[in-house]
């Protein structure tokens, strides 16, 4: 390691992740619990956090997934750093916080183990020797129409079916099981940094407010670190991409909907160092609490 970097500002390799979210469970009985949300295509644990205070009453609750997409190695690391650098005053005494670290494990022990580049997950399809769905093509809106592909061999391959994928259906069924409690929606990527709201399966504009809270969440990013996120609808800003979780979450009745991609703009791009994690990650939590604020209190 880096001489003086801590344990979050390096990244670590799927079995460091699991042992991690052992440990965090074990030290901290009264606010942290793991929950079996499914399992992968290779049957790997899908575990999400839930962060909540001792006996907490609330019935709001946030979710927050990291590493859809494998090669996006600062997202993960966004997910353990949010855990362990959380207020729990700035969050919990509002909203319990479910954290799923990896929603891709295959993939990401695939680029740890063989091809730093992997995207998608590792399902084999039936129909084509080439490997791997887009799980952000797997959701079920609009799904696989412009902005994805029905060809295994691409990157944006949708699967089979909506959810067809392991890891896409434990997270849908997860929130479709608990959205009455959950209104707020974050998936972490990167990278471009930007903030973005659905939709990205149609250039169609959802109704909504998330407009002022990314324009303020972006704001302070730029006066605390002087860095510059762009944000709008997903397909206005980046591109057409139907099938994506934050819309599916969306259409599913989770209003506050957002994807972050963090850094960098390019420069780097994937292979972020170690030495960046930390000012990505911070920002993007300062982001994400502001967030938190901006909504409505029942
Ligand atoms: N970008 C996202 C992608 O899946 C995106 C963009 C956001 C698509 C929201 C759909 C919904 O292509 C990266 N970097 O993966
Ligand atoms: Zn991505």
């Amino acid at each position: 390691p880096r001489s003086g970097s801590t344990f979050y500002e390096r990244y670590h390799s799927l079995d460091d992740i699991y042992h991690w979210i052992n440990k965090t469970r074990q030290d901290n009985p009264d606010t942290v619990e793991a929950i079996l949300i499914g399992s992968s295509y290779e049957k790997r644990p899908l575990y999400a956090l839930k962060l909540s205070l001792n006996n907490s009453m609330n019935k709001k609750a946030m979710w927050i997934d990291c590493g859809i997409h494998a090669r996006e190695w600062i997202a993960p690391a966004f997910c353990l750093w949010f855990v362990q650098y959380v207020k729990i005053t700035d969050i919990m005494d509002n909203m319990d916080v479910y954290i799923l670290p990896v929603m891709n494990p295959d993939g990401y022990h695939y680029t740890w183990a063989t091809n730093r580049m992997w995207r998608k997950n590792r399902s084999v399809s039936k129909s084509s020797k080439c490997i791997g769905v887009d799980l952000n093509r797997n959701f079920d809106a609009n799904w696989c129409t412009e902005g994805a592909s029905h060809e295994p061999c691409t990157e944006i391959y949708c699967g089979a079916f909506p959810e067809s994928e392991p890891e896409s259906q434990a997270v849908a069924n997860f929130l479709r099981s608990h959205k009455d409690s959950v209104q707020l929606y974050l998936s972490m990527h990167s990278y471009s940094q930007m903030l973005l709201f659905p939709y990205s399966c149609t250039l169609d504009e959802a109704e909504n407010h998330n407009d002022l809270m990314v324009q303020e969440a972006a704001q302070l990013i730029r006066r605390h670190y002087r860095n510059i996120y762009k944000y709008g609808s997903g397909s206005k800003t980046i591109y057409l991409a139907p099938g994506g979780s934050d819309d599916w979450a969306y259409n599913l009745g989770i209003k506050y909907s957002f994807t972050f991609e963090l850094q960098d703009r390019g420069r780097y791009g994937f292979l972020l160092p170690p030495s960046h994690i930390s000012r990505a990650c911070n920002e993007a939590l300062i982001a994400s609490i502001l967030i938190t604020i901006y909504i409505p209190h029942d």
